[in-house]
This record gives structure tokens, C-alpha cells and sequence, in this order.
């Protein structure tokens, strides 16, 4: 299996880091992000949206991180990440398409903004989507005082912390989140887990 990836990436980081906790072996081919390799027509022919992460298994290329978590889980880990009950796969699922949305659209591009000077004429919109989406985490782990689903470490967890974590860096502080903060150490200690660049 081939993971094309940088270190940078937090999308890549999520695959990345759940291989490592399921002691999976995984390629990874570092592109050359400041060359602009994810846009050359060769990486395009991988993945038509020009991003980071793709995987390739098998011959076969899939493109986007929530693709290969649920290979990964699905393959390598069992019932432990995603269980295949209808109700709480749904209930797993419902926060991997939270780390689509709100984090993505809001946590993430804002630091887009701020690192890389992406699309600053939307800033107040990612802030605002990035608020939100704080607020919706914060409410559940107080409410759980543990995961995000299920009462355990889930692909639920992996898909949202990448972002979560960098928010500051987007200009949206953790400080009144505490029970994001330690779920956040919460992830950080689980076995095999590695620290993301920062
Ligand atoms: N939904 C995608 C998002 C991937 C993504 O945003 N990748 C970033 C790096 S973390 C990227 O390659 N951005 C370049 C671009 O969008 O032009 C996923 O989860 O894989």
C-alpha cells in the first residue's frame, strides 16, 4: 500500500497515523508539495482534486482521507474503529462527516488563510464555520468526558483531530475549549500514536 502524502498535511496525517496504530506498513511517498506536484497533470491523473492524501492498494487509487480510514479500519482493525452494527457505524460515520464539514470548511481553511494565504476574502466565513464547529465538540466530549462516539477511540476521533489541533494556527485559540484540550491529549495517548508536525 502507498500513501502519497506530506508531513504537513493533516488529511495525510490521519492516514498516517491510524496505520501506525494498527501496525499497518505503509508506503509513503512524499511529494513535492512546493513544487507544486500536487497540481502536475501526473498527480492530477491520481487525483483529479490536485490534494493530498491518495492512497494506492492494490492497483486500485482512492483519494480522500475518509476513504482509507475506513480501509484501513475495515481491513486491519476489526470491530475496534468502525464496527460494523448499523447504529454505531452511523454514530462513527455522523462525526467523519463533521471532519468534512465543519473542520474542514472551517478549522482547516482558516488556517489556510492564516499559513498559507488561501482564499483570505472568506476568512470571517471560516472563522465562523471553525466557531461552530469548536462549539459542537466541546459540547459532546463534556458531555461524554472521553470520545467522540461510541464511549472509545474511533476512527471518529482520528478523522477530527488533525485540525482541531492546529486551530490556533487559523486564528481560533483553544482556550475557552477545555474539553477539547483534553481530548485532544486523550488522542495523543493512545498506543502508537506519533506526534504530528507541527
Ligand atoms: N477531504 C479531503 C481534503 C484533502 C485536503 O484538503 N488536502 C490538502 C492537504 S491537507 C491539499 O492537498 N490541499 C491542496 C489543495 O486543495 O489545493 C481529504 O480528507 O483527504
Amino acid at each position: 500500500m502507498k500513501l502519497y502524502m506530506t508531513e504537513m498535511s493533516g488529511n495525510s496525517f490521519k492516514v498516517r497515523v491510524l496505520a501506525a496504530i494498527l501496525g499497518v506498513e505503509l508506503e509513503q511517498v512524499r511529494i513535492n508539495w512546493e513544487g507544486g506536484e500536487h497540481k502536475s497533470p501526473s498527480f492530477l491523473a491520481l487525483n483529479p482534486r490536485g490534494q493530498v492524501p491518495v492512497m494506492e492498494i492494490e492497483d486500485r487509487i482512492f483519494w480522500d482521507s475518509t476513504a482509507h480510514l475506513v480501509y484501513l479500519a475495515r481491513r486491519f482493525g476489526g470491530e475496534d474503529w468502525l464496527p460494523s452494527d448499523p447504529l454505531d457505524e452511523a454514530e462513527v460515520m455522523q462525526w467523519m462527516s463533521f471532519a468534512q464539514d465543519e473542520v474542514q470548511f472551517g478549522l482547516q481553511w482558516a488556517r489556510g488563510v492564516t499559513v498559507y494565504d488561501r482564499r483570505p476574502d472568506s476568512f470571517a466565513g471560516y472563522l465562523e464555520d471553525g466557531r461552530t464547529a469548536l462549539a459542537v465538540l466541546e459540547r459532546q466530549l463534556e458531555r461524554t468526558d472521553d470520545w467522540l462516539a461510541l464511549g472509545r477511540a474511533t476512527l471518529a476521533d482520528i478523522a477530527c483531530y488533525p485540525y482541531v489541533k492546529r486551530a490556533p494556527e487559523g486564528d481560533l485559540p483553544l482556550d475557552d475549549y477545555p474539553a477539547v484540550r483534553a481530548w485532544l491529549e486523550r488522542c495523543e495517548a493512545l498506543p502508537g500514536w506519533f506526534a504530528m508536525d507541527p
